[in-house]
């Protein structure tokens, strides 16, 4: 039987377990990537398992989530940043270099190689056959440190393309097309492996816009075969012998496929407050729109951009609305100053943006209050761009500006023009190391030790598990709680992403504000949610907070992926209910896991049985491989790993066997 692409790249990485579906496999890292927000635990993780040195063949730093460092707590934690990768072997992208992932594709990501990230779109470079998976923090700290990467065996299923997108519809609205249809959840534990004829009709930016928003599928990963186009990207980066020749074999068997005809899409836009939310634009059309922003880890290249740029030739920037551009990177910065875009745009009346993730988690650039915000970006959660009741709409580069022109949603087919089309950049300045001062390669490091301010504490420690889970139920939540509800990234709060006592502050009050005090008041507790419970980012903070809170447990219909995980690695116990017995607990209930929960965890016990108020009973499954048993009855992966493998040097590195 022949392999997909995703099982050949799995094959050759796999250290432990088989690839079965629904078996925890353990695979070999070769890259790892971590940013600002989510890389201070990282690092702090790092040196409390006492590593010496980074063990993966690359780790890559960036500095792009808060680059704006309007107060002293982001400057420390970026120069802290530079500090660890510098004092730890790993490359660091200065602030304001740009997001990660269009970075990291522009400098590192190789076809073939696996690489591990913590953030939810690391996939962005599965456009170039690269097999990329986000995690938590923790996971990133035990593979930096040598250690395997577990992760359920997906299933693979097949995207097969045919035909060409016809005039006006985008690489974005292909995905569109696919949230529209499966749903937040239709990815989870899904490799989405894109096939067929249409392949070769994409670039790879387009190939990497919608590998970096499978991730709003929840799935695994998203990856392209490699060609050509590949080959030709490579070398306009000066790494065309990283090329690998990756396809499916003929007889490879997938769980699945979706027919995608790209000549029958037209332009879709994702309503508030979901990105699955998605009609047609012409559904929308004549709404009237007070801003707009073409950039993000999305569309943020300069070949998306340029397209936003072409329109705006012989416009301008309606009276009535606020048009910003924020690039992926500086480099797309850089190209399109080069060519001349940069001043076109903005005698348009187009602002710029340095290249940040910003406006994405409502830092700088918040909407007007009841307005509408029309965006290129991934998510549109509600209130993550800085203000509650937000209204964001995401679409391609092309509707984006077409709305920027008439101060609507227009669909651009109704606009008076020529389709601006696709079109690849040339002159990418090639290289990291010694040509980018961006990038300071790790043989470049002007730092040989932790460098830390006063704002970046300590990594708490759960205690063992214990044979006794219970507690009051803090809160009762409906379906697709976002990461973004549980611990908010907006301005105010990001700056205490190394500071847990002050960041547990923010903790899910953006669904009740007085949750935090009523946990810290109760010492101990219980959450309570409906389906896909965590989805959105990697943040393992939203582990790491409720459990500083007292949180012991959350009983939910359903997990998003890297939040199951990152339940495991901060000890606390993630159990499935049905749904009566979701409807039927309230807010205020005491709760009690009425067995010996850790000597069940380590037994293997599956079910569990719940008594609510001394009064009823319901069962909780527990959904967790031997490892994770083992991990949350030592109180989290951290213990778990130290207590294991002792810490001390990198050849006692975790390599979970
Ligand atoms: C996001 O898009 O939500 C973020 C902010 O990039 C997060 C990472 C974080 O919370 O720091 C993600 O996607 O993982
Ligand atoms: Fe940054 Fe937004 Fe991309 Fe997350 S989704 S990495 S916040 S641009």
């Amino acid at each position: 039987m022949g392999q997909t692409i995703t099982e050949k790249i799995l094959d050759d990485h796999l250290v432990d377990g088989e690839l079965e579906t629904g078996e925890e496999i353990g695979i070999d890292v070769d890259q790892v990537l971590t940013q600002d927000t989510t890389g201070t635990m990282v690092w702090l993780q790092f040196e409390a398992l006492e590593m010496d040195e980074v063990q993966t063949e690359l780790a890559a730093q960036y500095c792009d989530h808060q680059t704006y460092q309007f107060d002293f707590k982001n400057t420390d934690d970026h120069r802290f940043l530079r500090s660890a990768a510098g004092t730890y072997g790993a490359y660091f992208s200065r602030p304001g270099n740009g997001i990660c992932h269009q970075v990291h594709k522009e400098n590192f990501a190789a076809p073939g190689k696996t690489l591990l990230g913590s953030d939810s779109h690391t996939p962005t470079p599965g456009g170039l056959g690269q097999l990329a998976i986000g995690a938590g923090g923790l996971d990133i700290a035990v593979a930096m440190g040598g250690g395997a990467y577990y992760v359920e065996m997906p299933e693979v299923v097949n995207v097969h393309l045919t035909g060409e997108l016809p005039e006006w519809a985008t690489a974005k609205d292909v995905i569109l097309k696919l949230l529209q249809d499966l749903t937040v959840k239709g990815g989870v534990d899904k490799v989405l492996e894109y096939t067929g004829p249409g392949v070769e009709s994409l670039s790879i930016p387009e190939r990497t816009t919608i590998t970096n928003m499978g991730t709003e599928l929840g799935a695994t990963s998203s990856i392209f075969p490699t060609d050509e186009q590949t080959r030709e990207w490579l070398e306009e980066f000066d790494r065309e012998d990283e090329f690998v020749d990756l396809s499916a074999d003929d007889d490879a068997a997938y769980a699945d496929t979706i027919e995608v005809d790209l000549s029958e899409l037209e332009p879709l836009i994702s309503k508030p407050s979901m990105p699955d939310n998605v009609v047609p634009v012409s559904e929308v059309a004549g709404e009237e729109v007070s801003q707009v922003i073409v950039g993000s880890c999305t569309n943020g290249a300069y070949e998306d951009i340029l397209p936003a740029a072409k329109m705006l030739e012989s416009e301008n920037v309606n009276p009535k609305t606020e048009m910003i551009v924020a690039p992926g990177s500086k480099q797309a910065s850089e190209m399109l100053a080069r060519e001349g875009w940069t001043a076109e745009m903005m005698a348009a009346g187009v602002n710029f943006s340095e290249a940040t993730c910003g406006a994405c988690i409502g830092i700088g650039h918040v909407p007007a209050s009841d307005s509408v915000s029309l965006r290129t970006f991934n998510r549109n959660f509600e209130g993550r761009s800085g203000i509650e009741d937000d209204s964001v709409f995401l679409c391609s580069p092309e509707v984006a500006a077409a709305a920027a022109i008439t101060g609507e949603i227009t669909d651009p087919r109704e606009l008076d023009m020529e389709a601006p089309g696709f079109e690849m950049g040339e002159g990418y300045s090639a290289g990291y190391g010694a040509d980018d001062p961006d990038i300071i390669a790790p043989d470049q490091s002007v730092d040989d030790d932790l460098i830390k301010g006063p704002n970046i504490g300590d990594v708490p420690l759960k205690e063992e598990l214990g044979s006794d889970v219970a507690g009051e139920t803090l809160l009762k939540m409906g379906d697709n709680i976002t990461t973004d509800h549980i611990t908010p990234a907006n301005a105010e709060a990001l700056k205490f992403r190394s500071n847990i006592p002050k960041y547990a502050d923010f903790t899910l009050t953006r669904i009740d504000s007085s949750f935090p005090d009523r946990a810290r008041e109760a010492e101990r507790g219980v959450l309570v949610a409906g389906e896909n419970y965590g989805q959105g980012s990697s943040r393992e903070h939203a582990a790491l907070c409720p459990m500083f809170l007292g949180v012991e447990a959350v009983l939910a219909q359903s997990f998003a992926r890297i939040h199951h995980a990152n339940l495991f690695n901060f000890g606390l116990v993630p159990l499935e209910i049905d749904e009566d017995t979701y409807e039927r607990i309230e807010q205020g209930d005491d709760v009690e896991i009425v067995d010996d929960v850790e000597a069940g965890v380590r037994d293997g016990q599956e079910e569990f049985t719940v008594r609510v108020n001394d009064d009823w009973e319901a069962t909780g499954t527990l959904d967790a491989s031997e490892r994770e048993r083992e991990i949350l009855a030592a109180g989290g992966k951290l213990s778990w790993t130290k207590e294991r493998y002792g810490g001390g040097s990198s050849d006692a590195a975790p390599a979970d066997d």
